[in-house]
């Protein structure tokens, strides 16, 4: 059984031009003029391009004495209605818990998956077994990115002994670190005065994590990692601060990656003062949205380079857990959704409005992170024996985005009245037509999981960017006596 999508114009990141695409055994076999197969797919006045990759999603996650509530069912088909064909959820080991003890819970839940996924593994404590435990993650069960926090103080955090012995451990194994980058001792305190002084509604979340501490923590991650002699890939950044130091890394010639989510991109912090405590405590996620300019720098980041991909950290709670938080702010579960809003608010607010040509949009959503992940050109691409999953993207429908159609599992959503213009005809999940405009036909468990190989050591372009320093030990004549 092949598959022809007919009369479309492809959209790489790096290419535009008209051609069908043929598809057969989940694979793309075929791209060219006048192409037939057994089934058509009219993309006659659409964009066809590589589905969206969601690098940065939590899906039933366990986290602040909850659950996030989109699972891997409802999340991917979350992401397959908005064009994503692929997400990278985290594995979170408990406290003390083997790293592939947790893998194998993450491997059950991801089962129902609707769309491929990955794992990036989370690195929240140091100890011999997880150094050990390391090397089969990467070499055995291929998942080669690993996720450090630097807030969250006293649950999942990481202090900086810890960190860097995990990104040097990463470096042997050529695998990535990644961090959220907030200082997690600092946002303790201030919400511990925030609250001491009465600030105890949802606005405090936003003040308790000023854009200081991302931009803080974002240059001591690069310090570590240049240290560790390894790239380093910082997830949700929000602010200038963070945005700054990643230039400035990366215009030193380090290997820093930077991805800002939609949700900085399109909402600011006048939503933490909306008079609804519900509305507000719905928006609250960490790092916190920020004032224009901050949002102005992220653009630029995306229009310039200095900032790579644009994902949603997808962690969403329904009002009812949100007001686990009434009368402190500090316990409303942090997490907004995003997954199927993520590329038609992008199209909207990025190519519509002339801040990203096509190309840029599906770099940034897709191309650029299948290249960082080791995807690629498996995931990303728009080539022969790539996977065919794959959007038609037809850039004249149009809809009001709300909680009422949305495939989420949550009450609400955050992007809520917002018109979007630009949503896929067709969303394809290696070649099965999954989405067919508003018509959801996902197959549960149709998702795969995708290991990755790591980055190799005899090349270690992507592993390691400068020499590191052995040390030298100097030999003398004499030592004087201690004591006196
Ligand atoms: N930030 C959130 O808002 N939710 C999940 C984890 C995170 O870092
Ligand atoms: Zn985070
Ligand atoms: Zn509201
Ligand atoms: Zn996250």
């Amino acid at each position: 059984m092949s598959t022809v999508i007919k009369g479309g114009t492809i959209v790489t990141a790096d290419l535009t031009y008209k051609s069908d695409v043929k598809i057969e055994g989940g694979i793309i076999v075929e791209i060219g003029p006048d192409l037939t197969g057994d089934s058509i797919l009219d993309a006659s006045g659409c964009f066809v391009m590589p589905g969206g990759i969601d690098p940065h999603v939590h899906l039933e996650m366990p986290f602040m004495g909850t659950y996030s509530a989109d699972d891997f069912e409802s999340g991917t088909r979350a992401g397959l209605a908005g064009g994503t064909t692929m997400v990278v959820d985290f594995c979170l080991p408990d406290p003390g818990q083997s790293l592939l003890e947790a893998l194998a819970r993450w491997d059950n839940k991801a089962s129902r998956a609707n769309a491929d996924y990955a794992f990036h593994m989370a690195i929240t404590g140091w100890d011999q077994r997880i150094f050990e435990e390391m090397e089969t993650v990467v070499n055995e069960r291929g998942i080669t990115s690993f996720k450090h926090f630097m807030a969250y103080k006293g649950a999942l955090m990481v202090n900086d002994d810890e960190m860097f012995a995990s990104f040097q451990r990463c470096a042997e194994l050529g695998a990535l670190p990644l961090v959220h980058a907030e200082n997690g001792d600092v946002v303790a305190q201030m919400q511990a005065k925030l609250m001491a002084e009465g600030n105890t509604g949802p606005e405090a979340h936003a003040y308790s994590r000023p854009p200081e501490v991302e931009g803080e923590a974002t240059n001591r991650a690069i310090m570590i990692a240049d240290m560790a002699g390894v790239p380093l890939y910082v997830v949700h950044v929000s602010s200038e601060q963070a945005h700054e130091a990643i230039r400035r890394a990366r215009q030193k010639g380090m290997r820093v990656y930077g991805e800002p989510l939609i949700q900085h991109l399109t909402l600011d912090e006048s939503e933490y003062f909306d008079p609804d405590w519900d509305h507000a405590a719905r928006r609250v996620m960490s790092p916190p949205f920020r004032n224009k300019a901050h949002q102005d720098s992220l653009w630029a980041g995306l229009q310039s380079g200095s900032l790579s991909v644009v994902a949603t950290d997808h962690c969403a709670f329904t009002t009812e857990q949100k007001r686990f938080g009434i009368g402190d702010f500090t316990k409303i579960p942090n997490g907004t959704g995003g997954l199927e809003d993520r590329l038609p608010m992008l199209w909207t607010h990025g190519v519509m409005t002339g801040r990203l040509t096509m190309n840029e949009f599906v770099a940034v959503t897709s191309t650029n992170i299948a290249k960082i992940l080791n995807l690629y050109p498996k995931k990303g691409a728009v080539l022969l024996g790539a996977d065919a999953d794959l959007v038609v993207w037809d850039p004249k429908l149009t809809k009001t985005i709300s909680a009422a159609n949305q495939q989420s599992a949550i009450d609400y959503n955050v992007f809520e009245g917002k018109q979007v213009t630009g949503l896929p005809r067709f969303t394809l999940t290696r070649g099965y037509v999954a989405i067919e405009e508003s018509t959801v036909k996902t197959r549960e468990g149709h998702g795969q999981f995708v290991p990755r190989a790591p980055y190799p050591a005899v090349n270690r372009a992507l592993s390691t960017w400068k020499e590191l320093v052995t040390p030298r030990k100097v030999e003398r004549s004499g030592i004087p006596a201690s004591g006196v």
